[in-house]
């Protein structure tokens, strides 16, 4: 299993990681169908880490506003062949899911990260899996009980310092008197104060890679939010943004123009850095 940089036992890095999106579903809010089968899928992930992604992460499960859940089997069935390659080839490979069978599968495959949406919420044996495992582990926040997550995954046996938090872009976060789509903006703009819980700062991984929000900022004059093909220049600017501000890793689905900003973001955080 590969020790991850910025993770505990590696010094931090001060160049943001980036987790190449594959999401082998039919339904996903921004690439549903596109890697459905695992041969297109295999090819789209060798592809992201030809193209300099860091991770890639694997999902079965869309987690679009509205979706119906699929079975474990269905899950499994989905993913297995395309992690299983993706490891063969020496990927770095991450598991999005909310299942602990599924993750208990997909480590003992060989990847090097849980990414669970649920912060361990919607599984109750995911968090003892993640400890018994030794991976580190995305918590997202999924419902407003970020300091919960975190609390209750060490209190099952996590090392915290294996624990990433994520901000949970796009997932139920309500517009509030600032406007549509306020509460992104805020978790992105607090992300370090976000990131400190009980004195420690966490690792952040950020996912707003052609969520909704960006495509409702970029609306035309009629209000049609723009399509979420058409904001990926939006998500290179919150990336190279949220790197600037010290990102852990971004969750993105193009990643030639996001490794650019990641660079551009080093290159000024070094520059920031010299007396
Ligand atoms: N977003 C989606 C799926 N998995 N995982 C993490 N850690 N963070 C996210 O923001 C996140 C995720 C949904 O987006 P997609 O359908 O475009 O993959």
């Amino acid at each position: 299993m590969v020790n991850l940089p910025g993770l505990a036992g590696a010094p931090p890095v001060g160049h943001c990681l980036i987790m190449g999106v594959v999401n082998v579903t039919p339904d996903s809010f921004s690439d549903g169908g596109q890697w459905f089968g695992a041969t297109a899928a295999i090819e789209h992930g060798l592809g992201l880490v030809a193209a300099g992604a860091d991770i890639i992460d694997v999902g079965g499960e869309s987690t679009r506003p509205g979706a119906q859940r699929v079975s474990a089997e269905e899950e499994l069935r989905r993913v297995k062949p395309v992690i299983t390659e993706l490891v063969r080839a020496g990927a770095v490979v991450s598991v999005d899911t909310m299942r602990a069978t599924v993750a208990e599968w997909a480590v003992e495959a060989g990847v090097s990260l849980v990414n669970d949406v649920s912060g361990g919420l919607a599984d109750p044996y995911m968090p003892r899996l993640v400890a018994k495992a030794g991976v580190p582990y995305v918590v997202m926040h999924w419902r407003g009980h970020s300091h919960d997550m975190q609390r209750r995954a060490v209190a099952e046996g996590i090392d915290p310092g294996k624990i990433v938090l994520d901000l949970g872009l796009g997932f139920s976060k309500q517009p509030d008197w600032q406007g549509p789509e306020a509460h992104n903006w805020e978790l992105l703009a607090r992300m370090p104060e976000v990131a400190r819980i009980g004195g420690r700062d966490f690792p952040v991984l950020v996912g707003a890679s052609r969520k909704r929000f960006l495509g409702r900022l970029l609306a035309g004059h009629d209000g049609a939010p723009r399509p979420f093909d058409e904001s990926d220049a939006a998500t290179v600017a919150v990336t190279a943004l949220a790197a600037a501000a010290g990102a852990w890793c971004v969750r993105v689905h193009q990643v030639p123009a996001n490794a650019d900003a990641v660079r551009v973001a080093a290159a000024w955080r070094e520059a920031a850095s010299r007396p």
